[in-house]
């Protein structure tokens, strides 16, 4: 069975992180180990929320593994909260690359335009540099903006051309294979496009797009993306599934009365997702 590493917070309640990566990758027949890199009552999109650092747990937990001799097909991380959590990322790819194992980065840090609480241009491009030692990473069109220091263009104000630019510059921080999420040339479809550095050539991949706005959604999305590309999935049919699932889950919450607004019913798509990533 393949094993995947995700390194991000607990967000207790509020279907993100860590409590969208485990039962994802569990539904995909992959073995989900965690680092978790703090513990928050909720996501930061609540107020109130409380705030318990791990970091001096991450290097501890991560030694007594090797001691053991795991291995891990993947390293996928998301939310982090601090730039020393950056650092002791990128302490840990080294620690367990191979020759066969890929490192995924979600650089979580903003949406819209603009930043998530407590992160700011500097943390940009903290992550920028976490980036270079990816193999896959997954921002939207605002983090992406961040870490390259280029104008943010609202939906829809651009161009093929403009993304294909961006997915370059971001091959250019030294990721192989840069995801762009949130992608939308159009009013009635939304998607993602990459570039695969090794080959040069863009894949994309889009869907219906139901004109709201959810949280926990790139969370989902980068999570199916890394385990269909550990189950050997070709990068565009790791897109399709991710966009697919994140539109499934999109659809499950729309048709739901009694929702919550704090997250998507990605529980309710599982079945597809356990069809869609055995072939
Ligand atoms: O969904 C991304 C995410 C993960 N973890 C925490 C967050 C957010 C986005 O706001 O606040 C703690």
């Amino acid at each position: 069975m393949n094993r995947v590493v995700s390194i991000q917070d607990i967000s207790c309640l509020g279907k993100c992180s860590l409590t969208v990566a485990l039962p994802i990758l569990s539904a995909m027949d992959i073995e989900a180990a965690v680092i978790p890199t703090a513990v928050l009552s909720t996501h930061t999109a609540i107020k109130g929320f409380t705030f318990r650092d791990l970091t001096s747990d991450i290097l501890p937990i991560v030694e007594h593994w090797q001691k053991e001799g795991y291995a891990f097909d993947a390293i996928y991380t998301g939310y982090l909260g601090s730039k020393q959590q950056i650092d002791l990322v990128a302490k840990v790819f080294k620690l367990f690359k191979t020759k066969d194992n890929f490192f995924l980065v979600d650089p979580v840090m903003g949406d819209n335009g603009t930043f998530y609480s407590g992160f700011n241009e500097d943390f940009a491009a903290l992550m920028g540099s976490l980036c270079k030692k990816a193999d896959v990473i997954t921002p939207n069109l605002t983090e992406a903006s961040y870490m390259l220091k280029v104008p943010y263009l609202e939906e829809k104000g651009y161009s093929k051309d403009y993304i294909e630019d961006v997915l370059v510059k971001l091959s250019g921080l030294g990721v192989k294979k840069p995801v762009l999420t949130g992608i939308r040339f159009n009013r009635d479809e939304i998607g993602a496009a990459a570039y695969d550095s090794t080959t040069g050539k863009f894949v994309e991949a889009f869907n219906e797009r139901i004109p709201q706005r959810f949280h926990g959604t790139g969370d989902i999305f980068a999570s199916v993306l890394t385990g269909a590309l550990v189950k050997g999935f070709s990068l565009q049919e790791s897109l399709a599934l991710s966009v697919d699932y994140t539109l499934e889950s999109i659809k499950a919450t729309i048709n739901d009365p009694n929702a919550r607004n704090y997250g998507v019913n990605f529980e309710s798509a599982i079945p597809m997702l356990v069809k869609g990533s055995n072939r």
